[in-house]
């Protein structure tokens, strides 16, 4: 620590957090005194100097993010940029249905310009039944006619490269929707078909063991075609596909091709840590022993030894990340691939996702440590938090930071609208990539739904998303400029003050 004076202020300085990761190999390192020496004697520096001159000052976090860079081996596209993430229903509706589409997206691509971003993830669009808004599956190869077409899409695509944008896209592998061909194939278990899905025996009041599903209740559920229980980790419209079939590995992989021969950037990996369950299909323990286990109806009321995190899931996602490397080797097509997983308390289930020094995987696991910083709004808060990532992070990896996106509260509501430019600017200033979710850069707040559109919200009101999913407000006209027409969710009334053109 040191004290210094700034305006006549004494101000504590504290030391940033240094990660060994950011440390220069050892035949690289700097010989400070010969620098010196060379300087002095005005001796002609190597081309380059002036990375030599940075290398003398230890990367802290606030360093300004081009220099930071220089202290990475790889310098690339979804280091140099936030990450803005585009939640389709609600950014811009171009046919005033009231629900956003592809289409819209492209007609306010110049926002982008103006925040400096050039990194775009787009949470789901596929064909879906929209029983979890997109993140139930019908079809992986179709746009569903909400979002707009194929041809929407390509054309979408090929305006954000026309501009230097590049294209983050969902992938969702744990499952697809109970309307998938597939699903429905092995519900009548046609050969190819029919494990490509979890099924154990039970009869319809007895499931096969006590596992819950996220969103409440047994993740099992009788099929009356079938007579076998299929298991789902997620909604009863979601049935876990089987990773242990070769054959689901496969079509998994042609549909990852699929769309990087399309031209895509890169995956934002949906909920990986599900995708493989134990084959024993053992009770898991409860947290509460003495709990009647016909109680346990919630993800909390399990340790989940089980369902998550199992052994070969790191394997299938190593051999995703070759196959997208084999797509990076066009020049300037880096295909990015980042992992969602909440593994709150156990940070190095986390970390694992970096891959080790040898074998790539991810490029970064999101962080969502700092989506608690609105219940620890200090900057000993602060610190804990950001720290905890950075003496946590594999030599080597790069950084990132999330404090809101479509599952979590928005800022200017969980933290105060007085926070909301502090937070912004905490996170677009920390070592690393910001994702940053839709309207937050214009502070929007939570909107009240009394009609309760998501899923997760109908089991649980007060688990309900909707509040943070309300259409982007781009100005003070009717509908906030988003549609022409009644919206999905109801638009916060304080568009009229807080939107894109005030
Ligand atoms: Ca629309
Ligand atoms: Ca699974």
């Amino acid at each position: 620590m040191s004290k210094e004076i700034l305006n006549g202020t004494s101000v504590e300085m504290k030391e940033g957090v240094s990660n060994e990761g950011f440390q220069v190999d050892d035949e690289e390192t700097v010989d400070e005194d010969k620098l010196q020496g060379e300087r002095s004697s005005s001796v002609v520096l190597s081309p380059n100097e002036e990375d030599s001159a940075y290398r003398q000052i230890k990367p802290y976090a606030g360093m300004p993010k081009e220099v930071l860079l220089l202290y990475s081996n790889q310098a690339r596209w979804w280091q140099s940029s936030a990450v803005y993430q585009i939640y389709p229903r609600s950014f811009k509706d171009s046919d005033n249905d009231g629900v956003g589409d592809l289409k819209g997206i492209k007609e306010k691509l110049d926002h982008f310009d103006y925040l400096n971003i050039k990194a775009i993830w787009i949470s789901p669009f596929y064909k879906s039944p929209m029983k979890d808004f997109g993140y139930d599956i019908e079809d992986f190869r179709e746009i569903d006619p909400l979002f707009g077409t194929m041809k929407d899409f390509e054309d979408l695509l090929n305006a954000m490269h026309d501009k230097g944008l590049k294209l983050i896209m969902d992938f969702i592998p744990n499952h697809t929707s109970d309307k998938h061909k597939w699903f429905l194939l092995s519900q009548n278990r046609t050969s190819r078909y029919e494990d490509y899905y979890i099924w154990a025996n039970c009869t319809p009041f007895a499931p096969p063991n006590n596992w819950v599903s996220v969103f409440g209740n047994s993740s099992w559920t009788y099929d009356e075609a079938r007579g076998q229980c299929y298991l789902h980790q997620f909604l009863k419209e979601q049935p876990d596909l089987n990773f242990r079939n070769p054959l689901v590995r496969q079509e998994m992989k042609a549909i990852m091709q699929f769309w990087l021969d399309k031209g895509v950037d890169g995956f934002r990996m949906d909920a990986v840590k599900h995708m493989l369950e134990a084959a024993h299909l053992r009770n898991e323990p409860q947290v509460d022993p003495d709990m009647p286990p016909e109680d346990v109806n919630s993800e909390f009321d399990l340790y989940h030894d089980y369902t998550t995190s199992q052994l070969g899931l790191h394997d299938i996602l190593r051999n995703w990340r070759v196959e997208m490397d084999r797509y990076s080797r066009e020049p300037g097509r880096y295909r990015f691939m980042v992992t969602e997983s909440y593994d709150y308390e156990e940070i190095e289930k986390t970390m694992m996702y970096y891959g080790t020094e040898t074998v790539k995987e991810s490029d970064f696991p999101f962080n969502f440590y700092l989506i608690d910083l609105p219940q620890q709004l200090s900057g000993e808060g602060a610190f804990s938090l950001v720290n905890r990532w950075m003496t946590n992070m594999p030599k080597g990896k790069w950084a990132n930071w999330v404090v809101g996106n479509h599952d979590k509260p928005r800022i200017a509501s969980s933290a105060g609208r007085a926070y909301t430019r502090v937070i912004n600017m905490l996170l677009l200033t920390l070592p690393g990539t910001p994702t940053t979710y839709y309207g937050e850069e214009i502070g929007m707040e939570n909107v009240n739904v009394t009609e309760i559109q998501d899923p997760f919200g109908k089991f649980n009101p007060n688990a309900s998303r909707d509040p943070q999913r309300s259409p982007m407000q781009w100005n003070a006209e009717p509908y906030a400029g988003f549609s022409r027409n009644e919206t999905w969710l109801p638009i916060h009334p304080d568009y009229a003050t807080v939107n894109v053109e005030v």
